[in-house]
């Protein structure tokens, strides 16, 4: 059975309607990196924060999802592969399109965590500085995503999976966020074969063995199909 670890980013939910980050229409045009996206932002306006991230929730919870999405839960039923999807997207497009074995390195909107204790609940629609942890009830709580200087989710386990893998694909990511960003190095050296799939070529490029460009709706139900 072929093993194909499936790295995902925000390129792949943008026909759904949600916003890329580093696009001219991007979120990052918009908002400051170190407000919205660091800890030290998150302690200097928690306000802000929650803002940012309750109206991001609000726009994920009203897209669907789109071809791209689900092509790749028709690739994980194939029986013939076993699919790992590692997603940067904090969005819930890829369960909601079908897939299963899904990794949130970067979190989720749909999660809430006390950063006084580390208990972790599903999120309310809008969250508030106000809120408390419903295990310790420290005014504490903050979305459960990974922000810069933070280290993303279950990192051994992808570069486990990275290393034992057939194949790598990158799907709509720009390769400028690490530790995502190395993969297809670590892919390469491990000698497993790699392919991107994006609008534009990405940072890393020239480290894949193939790249294709296009909107992912078209290039990720051809691949598949
Ligand atoms: C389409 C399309 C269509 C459009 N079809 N395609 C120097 C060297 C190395 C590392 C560092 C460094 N300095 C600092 C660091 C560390 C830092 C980092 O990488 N900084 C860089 C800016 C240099 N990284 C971190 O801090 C990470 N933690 C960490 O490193 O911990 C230590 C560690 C040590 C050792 C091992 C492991 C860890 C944490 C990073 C957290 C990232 N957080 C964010 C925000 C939070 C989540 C959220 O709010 O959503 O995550 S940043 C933002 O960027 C978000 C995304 O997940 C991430 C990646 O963005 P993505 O998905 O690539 O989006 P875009 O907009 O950049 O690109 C979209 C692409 O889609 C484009 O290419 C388009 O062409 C394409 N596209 N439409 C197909 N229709």
């Amino acid at each position: 059975m072929a093993k194909i670890v499936i790295l995902t980013g925000a390129g792949i939910s943008a026909e759904s309607g949600i916003r890329t980050f580093r696009a001219s229409d991007g979120l990052w045009e918009e908002h400051r990196i170190e407000d919205v996206a660091t800890p030290e932002g998150f302690m200097h306006d928690p306000a802000l924060v929650h803002r940012f991230y309750n109206a991001r929730r609000a726009a994920a919870t009203a897209a669907a999802p789109n071809p791209a999405h689900t092509a790749l839960a028709e690739l994980e039923a194939d029986p013939g592969h076993e699919v790992l999807i590692v997603t940067q997207n904090v969005d819930d497009l890829h369960e909601r399109g079908g897939s299963q074995n899904v990794l949130h390195m970067h979190g989720s909107l749909f999660g809430a965590l006390c950063h006084s204790c580390e208990h972790r609940w599903p999120a309310p629609e809008v969250m508030s500085p106000s809120d408390t942890c419903p295990s310790c009830g420290a005014q504490a709580t903050r979305p459960d995503i990974v922000w810069f200087g933070e280290m993303p989710y279950r990192m051994e386990e992808i570069w486990h999976a990275l290393r034992a893998a057939d194949l790598f694909v990158s799907i709509g990511t720009s390769g400028n966020v690490y530790p995502a960003a190395g993969f297809v190095a670590d892919a390469m050296h491990a000698g497993v074969p790699t392919l991107e799939l994006n609008l534009e070529p990405s940072a890393g490029r020239s480290m894949f063995d193939e790249a294709r460009q296009g909107p992912a709706s078209v290039l990720v139900p051809e691949w598949v199909r």
